[in-house]
């Protein structure tokens, strides 16, 4: 560790001071750097003795022949049953410096190019003959490149100190490297190829230098300079094998704290190792090369100098540790515990020195390690067995990126890493350092998990166009630029938060990681967009107010999402029929006001309607709290305008009540869920506001007595019962505790009751209420009751009703059922489903420590359609185990749906069959493929 920083608290990554001559610096052009010399530079790179590329290339495939698979029988056999214990849930954040700095005519040159890869070569400046596959498989955040898989990480940082050279594109360089590593890795994959047997001998370096090989070739034959450095990480069965060369650094998280960190290779000051087409006394083989025995919960944080020259280990350490779920934090301070005996290293071959593998003993210390065949134990065993838990690698990468550019960008931010090693240099320095960030966050899990942990996440179907920055530029031709939100990855400027909201669903359980959100105005432009999604075969996810809660309204993966909110505009309103004609990104409370100020009604109502558009809610076939009175959307949308997939407007924006001419298509999109059409404008008819309603509240002691006063209202206020609603004791107290709400009454009960009753005579209504009321106390029905006496006091018994979801979600992650089940065992499942939690040791009333924090119920009583809601620690296989498919089966015995009003979605689409015949399930499909041939729209939904 160099002098002077000992005595810190805080750490950073050391650097040797063994300078080698001949390649670029780190520099930093903004100027922010310390050392800006490109002369000298330049100079440097003329005189440098550069290996021909192509005869690196040639060399490349013909050097080692490899046994095939089959040839090597019984021993390959054996290795491929080796222990294959982990894989990765994988994010990445990568923030760009500067905007827009790459020189985008040459990248485009390559990425034109098009050919077979293997046992090409390429020819001088010929650049159709390098040999680039169909796609990227590394993502660029300025000069940064990445990628990040199930089994491998990796990130290379392009070079600054190229900045002035004429030709040069490090970004380029960097982005081709990480690409061709990760083609690379998938050769292990493929059972044709040659590498398929040599899966578990997989090792970085070489894969590496494979990779560094072709970037070569490429290079050179597009005349084209630039180097990077590299950090490479794979992972075979518990092991994580490593090579990295130069500042990049990975990092290790067990249990909350920070076990193992890398240290970084420089030559000098800001000078580090590197990769580049005329920078050969670096090679692959100078990359610090090891690896590590991982558990499950590990979180592995690749990081580009962006994150390490602005954030001290413990930054890293506090955000980690705020994602972890507190079970998996550490005990007390969390600690940097960098130790030989907090992990096991294995040296590829024995006898292999590794060097400063640890940090506790200073930057030069050198480690021997144990020959390949027996391992170090480690000292620390773990703190606890976790078998499930929940992190969010993406949420992880988010935040430490996020914080690493706080600092970049704060010139009087007096303790960045960076600048304690200038000043330690004698330079003086002071603030963050600007330069590109990236953060790519695997968190270990079981191999038989799913990347994320809490829900199957289908894979992404190759079928569908990876976007590039000439979609981008299409759809920057047909809408304006500032309704187009893109990341860098597809050549835009937003940063990934930006898109979080279009990427996260409102449970905050379901995530894509789309990079492209499109906004249009017009129906016009949603027609242009599908029309050539529909051609390209680029996957979409139509989009309202995103508070569906099945997962059907954010992407899967990378779709774009088109989201309706810039069409918010009321196209008519005739106030004597009440019929409206609107946008469908109308918010529905808006609509609601609207109408409301003339006299009507919307014909539905729920408790998101802040948020939801009246698109989404014809799209979901919301029912909500006026279902009971005003009937299905079935019935009140009256016309629809929607752009099928490959952009046909079909407009049937009726406003006539009866139309009778032929088969009525726009119900086949009530309820579609965005995988037939896109709605862009809806007919509704609204009914006439009622003059006179009252709302009361009951206490109610058992559910029985629920069903008797359900029964009891319809017979004595049948007409002008507009809403019963009801809940337990265990949403009240959520409610309560959330909400800044009383009880309208004296006592807790075990289940409440919402009576309401909308009619156009106040007398009258107030008068059959009340007797009901009355009648329902005395019968013992119900044991205590309030009317709300004024439109206020309505207003908040309301929204102790509609404000469960919201109380509930404050609460922890809640796992939601939607179902309908006749009426006299609806309840029923609440029990069951509690019981089976309680058997598994899952849940225990009262109980704060236990996985399960409370199992309740509520709903549309009057409709038959329960919300079983679980509220959970965290999302985890062993509590969704216990009611899935359960909770189907059970619905299903009942001849109940598993679907009453929120949709199937991704959550339920495999679980479709559980409500529908196979026949149905098959025409439904059939119904798909007419509308939608390329199944663009919402893909990996309902069907
Ligand atoms: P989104 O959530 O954005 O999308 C829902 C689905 O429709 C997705 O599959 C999406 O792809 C698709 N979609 C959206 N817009 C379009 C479009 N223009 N064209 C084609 N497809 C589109 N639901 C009920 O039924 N009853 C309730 O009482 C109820 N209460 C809720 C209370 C809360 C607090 C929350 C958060 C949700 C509630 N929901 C309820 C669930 C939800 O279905 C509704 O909020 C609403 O219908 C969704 O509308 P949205 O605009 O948010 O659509
Ligand atoms: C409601 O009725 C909504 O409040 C949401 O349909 C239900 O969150 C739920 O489970
Ligand atoms: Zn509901």
């Amino acid at each position: 560790m160099p002098a002077g920083l000992g005595t810190s608290a805080r750490k950073f990554h050391s650097i040797s001071l063994n300078r080698q001559p001949g390649v670029p610096f780190e520099g930093d052009e903004d100027g922010a750097s310390p050392i800006t010399d490109t002369a000298a530079l330049s100079a440097q790179l003329l005189q440098s003795d550069a290996t021909s590329a192509i005869a690196q290339l040639q060399r490349y495939g013909k050097a080692v022949p490899l046994p095939s698979r089959r040839s090597d029988g019984a021993g390959n056999a054996q290795r491929l049953r080796a222990p294959k214990n982990y894989m990765f849930a994988h994010a990445a954040t990568g923030i760009p410096k500067f905007e827009n700095r790459i020189p985008l005519a040459k990248r485009e040159a390559v990425v034109a190019a098009k050919g077979d890869r293997s046992g090409q070569s390429g020819s001088g400046k010929d650049v159709a003959a390098i040999d680039p596959p169909e796609e990227e498989m590394a993502t660029s955040a300025g000069e940064d490149a990445f990628f990040h898989r199930t089994d491998a990480l990796g990130i290379a940082d392009g070079v600054g100190g190229w900045a002035g050279v004429k030709d040069a594109d490090p970004s380029l360089f960097a982005r081709r490297l990480m690409h061709h590593v990760s083609l690379e890795i998938q050769r292990y994959e493929d059972i044709d190829d040659e590498m398929f047997s040599h899966y578990y001998d997989a090792a970085p370096v070489d894969i590496l230098r494979r990779a560094y090989e072709f970037t070569l070739g490429e290079m050179e034959a597009l005349a084209m300079r630039g180097s990077s450095t590299a950090c490479v990480v794979i992972l075979r069965g518990d092991e994580l094998r490593v090579a990295n060369l130069g500042d990049c650094g990975l990092t290790v998280v067990r249990q909350g704290d920070m076990v193992y960190r890398t240290e970084e290779q420089q030559h000098s000051f800001n000078y580090p190792y590197q990769l580049g087409t005329e920078a050969h006394s670096d090679r692959p083989s100078d990359a610090q090369v090891f690896r590590l025995k991982i558990q499950k919960g590990d979180v592995i944080i690749v990081g580009s100098d962006g994150v390490f020259d602005n954030l001290f280990d413990e930054d890293i350490l506090e955000e980690v540790n705020q994602h972890l779920p507190p079970a998996m934090r550490s005990e007390g301070q969390p600690e940097l515990k960098y130790s030989t005996d907090s992990l096991w290293y294995e040296s590829q071959q024995p006898g292999d020195r590794l060097e400063a593998l640890c940090r506790n003993g200073g930057p030069d210390k050198t480690v021997e390690v144990a020959p390949s065949s027996t391992t170090k134990v480690v000292a620390g065993a773990p703190k606890l067995s976790l078998p499930q838990f929940h992190i969010d690698p993406h949420a992880i990468s988010l935040a430490i990126a996020k914080r690493a550019k706080l600092v970049s960008e704060d010139t009087r931010y007096t303790e960045s890493p960076f600048q304690m090693r200038a000043m330690q240099e004698g330079l003086y320095y002071q603030g963050g350092k600007r330069d590109d960030i990236t953060v790519v966050v695997a968190v270990v899990t079981d191999l038989e998990d799913s990347p994320d942990p809490s829900y199957h996440k289908p894979a992404r179907s190759e079928a569908f166009k990876r976007l590039t920055k000439d979609d981008l530029a299409y759809f920057k031709t047909i809408m304006p630029s500032e309704t187009v939100l893109a990341t860098a990855q597809v050549g835009g400027t937003a940063d990934a938060i930006e898109l979080e909201g279009f990427n996260a669903d409102w449970l905050n359980k379901y995530r894509g990681d789309s990079q492209l959100v499109l906004r249009p105005k017009t129906t016009e432009q949603v027609s242009q967009i599908l029309q050539y999604c529909s051609t390209h075969r680029i996957a979409v996810v139509p989009q309202g107010g995103n508070t569906g809660l099945v997962g059907g309204s954010v992407p899967v993966h990378d779709e774009v999402v088109l989201s309706l909110r810039n069409m918010s505009k009321i196209r008519s309103y005739d106030e004597l029929s009440g019929i409206l004609v609107c946008d469908a990104g109308c918010v529905l409370e808006e609509l609601g006001n609207y109408v409301g100020e003339r006299g009507h009604v919307m014909p539905l109502d729920l408790g998101a309607k802040g948020s939801c558009h009246i698109g989404g809610n014809v799209a979901a076939n919301a029912g909500g709290i006026r279902f009971l009175r005003y009937g299905s959307l079935h019935g009140s949308v009256l016309g629809l305008e929607v752009v099928l997939a490959d952009g046909t407007v079909l407009d049937n924006l009726s406003t006539l009540r009866k139309d009778n001419t032929g088969y009525d298509l726009k119900q086949l999109f009530i309820g579609s869920e965005g995988t037939l059409g896109v709605v862009t404008g809806v007919s509704v008819a609204t009914p006439q506001k009622p003059s006179a309603v009252n709302v009361a509240v009951l206490g109610v002691p058992t559910y029985e007595c629920v069903q008797r006063a359900f029964k009891l209202a319809r017979k004595r206020c049948g007409e002008v019962l507009s809403a019963y609603e009801f809940w337990d004791a265990n949403c009240m107290g959520a409610v309560l505790r959330h909400h800044e709400l009383k009880s309208p009454l004296g006592a807790e009960f075990p289940f409440y009751v919402l009576i309401e009753t909308s009619g156009s005579n106040k007398e009258h209504d107030d008068e059959k209420l009340g007797a009901l009321l009355e009648e329902l106390m005395e019968e013992g029905i119900a044991e205590d009751g309030a009317l709300a006496q004024d439109d206020s006091q309505i207003a908040r018994m309301w929204s102790m009703r509609e404000g469960i979801p919201e109380s509930l979600g404050k609460t922890g992650p809640t796992y939601k059922y939607d179902v309908s089940i006749p009426i006299p065992v609806l309840y029923d499942i609440v029990g069951d489903i509690a019981r089976r939690l309680e058997t598994a040791g899952l849940y225990k009333p009262g109980d704060a420590t236990r996985p399960v924090k409370l199992v309740c119920g509520y709903g549309h009583i009057g409709d038959g359609n329960l919300h079983l809601n679980v509220v959970a620690e965290r999302f985890e296989d062993r509590v969704t185990e216990i009611f899935e498919p359960y909770v189907y089966e059970w619905v299903a015995s009942h001849r109940g749906s598993i679907s009453a009003e929120h949709g199937v979605g991704l959550m339920k689409r495999d679980y479709l069959r559980y409500s529908k015949s196979p026949e149905m399930i098959a025409y439904m499909k059939r119904v798909k493929d007419l509308f939608d041939p390329n199944h663009i729209l919402n893909p990996y939904k309902v069907v």
